[in-house]
């Protein structure tokens, strides 16, 4: 104990004990274990690099970029609908297989949407309210019960939010799936720092963390063992996708088709970029390697930049949607053990924290530094990656923010429309604004269809199909 205090204070960050000796014992041991996790190296070095050096400074320059390579829709000029067709195929037989986890990132803070509680916990169906997980876990039962194979769901949360996740999953039976197939595990975290790199505490005897960003997926999944039972399961392809986008296809045949075809080892969907502003990354590749330029990193002049036919340049957006294959993430989420390391990103944010005086600061505006990683980041560790494009109509539309683009609202007319899109393909008419809106709520459960094959199919053999009008739900008929 002695010797981990003088440790600190030789590394200049005696300022966490500041008030160990008006703790009590089991806050003093509580104390000492968590900065007994702490790499005091490490923060030395990202605060002599990011804070105080030029930044996060990737290995190449921007002028050496070039934009991403990617599987077009099979119905594009350049698409390969044969190559789909075989993807297809491959994948459904991979899931029959058992081969397929689902995994789901659920650990941030959530701080744009303003919703107290985990963000899977929000409801987000246009009538029956149903919460962001309950929406992925049908998803995923639907794809089980058409495979046959029970696929699992592993779920990483946090610190801020494990618990009240575990409890509404309880509270609500596991959405009908099999509680010993769906895994939690908490994401690692990272202390908060001063503008000189001094470790902040949240109180007297509490240092102040944060999670390691959604790039700490891949060591949580290694930390936590969730790899090790993956390959007792017999399951090498992982499915990931964040935690707010409802309209993602959580376990997709032709994308799991594509990653095998091309031994893949990190995989990813891109959909267009709908404006140069678009807060996405973009597919791009530096010096022939594949990279996701953060949309803040992404010059202005790149961002607009048009090719021949007037179209963006740097378009393929990534929508966070990857299949990782769970060797490549044993190895990157070892980490340091062989120097594959995801590099680690500033958060310039307001951190609640205790003064060595004992003053408590409520900060109005940024004050200090989280550090976080990027998923994407492991892509140019990947000896073999391969880039798919989708349709954003029926992949992607996240819930971020309270109000306007990627809301609540957004969320839920998007919803409506491939709803409408299903009924029109069945020749049923809705009657829609132009941009395909109905002008009335109703749903379709994932139990019902999950896709617009499978609806034309189920909706085609209904001996009596239901009127479709305001708050009808169809449901697992
Ligand atoms: C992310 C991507 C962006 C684009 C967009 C698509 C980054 C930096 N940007 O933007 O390029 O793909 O998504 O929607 O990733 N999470 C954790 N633990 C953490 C932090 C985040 O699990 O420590 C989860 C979080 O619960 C959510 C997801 O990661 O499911 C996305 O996080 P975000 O909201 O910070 O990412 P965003 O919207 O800036």
């Amino acid at each position: 104990m002695i010797d981990l205090i003088q440790h600190y204070k030789e590394k200049g960050q005696g300022q966490v004990f500041a008030h160990f000796d008006t703790l009590s014992e089991d806050a003093q041991a509580s104390l000492i274990q968590q900065a007994e996790q702490i790499d005091l190296d490490e923060i030395a070095a990202l605060t002599k690099t990011l804070i105080k050096g030029s930044g996060y400074k990737p290995s190449y320059s921007v002028d050496d970029l070039t934009p991403g390579s990617y599987h077009p829709l099979p119905e594009k000029k350049n698409g390969n609908p044969s190559l789909w067709k075989e993807a297809k195929a491959k994948g459904e037989s991979a899931l029959r297989a058992g081969r397929v986890a689902a995994f789901t990132v659920a650990g941030g803070q959530g701080t744009r949407l303003g919703y107290d509680g985990p963000k899977g916990t929000f409801p987000v169906t246009p009538v029956r309210g149903a919460s962001l997980f309950e929406v992925f876990a049908e998803k995923i039962r639907a794809s089980s019960r058409l495979f046959g194979k029970t696929i699992p769901w592993y779920i990483m949360t946090s610190v801020i939010n494990h618990e009240a996740t575990v409890s509404f999953f309880e509270e609500n039976a596991y959405f009908g799936l099999e509680k010993e197939r769906v895994h939690f595990f908490s994401q690692g975290t990272m202390p908060a720092v001063d503008a000189d790199g001094k470790i902040l505490l949240s109180d007297a005897g509490t240092i102040a963390v944060s999670p390691d960003g959604h790039g700490g997926a891949l060591r949580g999944l290694y930390r936590s063992g969730a790899t090790l039972q993956m390959e007792a399961d017999g399951i090498d392809i992982i499915s990931y996708f964040q935690v707010d986008n409802p309209l993602v296809r959580c376990i997709d045949p032709a994308f799991i088709g594509f990653h095998i075809i091309e031994k893949s080892q990190v995989s990813s969907k891109t959909v267009l970029k709908a404006y140069p502003e678009e807060k996405v990354g973009v597919f791009c590749e530096a010096n022939g390697a594949p990279v996701v330029i953060e949309y803040s990193d992404l010059p202005e002049r790149l961002a607009v930049e048009a090719d021949d036919d007037g179209d963006l340049r740097f378009a393929a957006g990534s929508i966070a949607i990857h299949l990782f294959d769970r060797e490549f993430v044993r190895v990157i989420g070892k980490g340091k053990d062989n120097s594959q390391q995801l590099p680690f990103h500033l958060a310039h944010k307001k951190i609640p924290h205790i003064t060595h005086d004992g003053e408590q600061v409520e900060p109005s505006s940024p004050n200090g530094y989280k550090f976080e990683m990027f998923v994407f980041d492991a892509l140019p560790f990947a000896e073999r990656s391969v880039t798919i494009e989708t349709a954003r109509q029926d992949d992607f539309s996240p819930v971020k923010n309270a109000t306007g683009v990627d809301s609540a609202d957004s969320c839920r007319d998007d919803q409506l429309r491939q709803f409408a899109r299903w009924l029109s393909a069945a020749n049923e008419a809705i009657e829609t604004d132009e941009t395909g809106l109905p002008n009335f709520s109703f749903e379709i459960s994932p139990l019902f269809a999950d896709t617009e094959t499978r609806f034309l199919r189920k909706w085609q053999a209904l001996e009596e199909k239901p009127p479709i009008t305001e708050g009808v739900i169809l449901s697992n008929i």
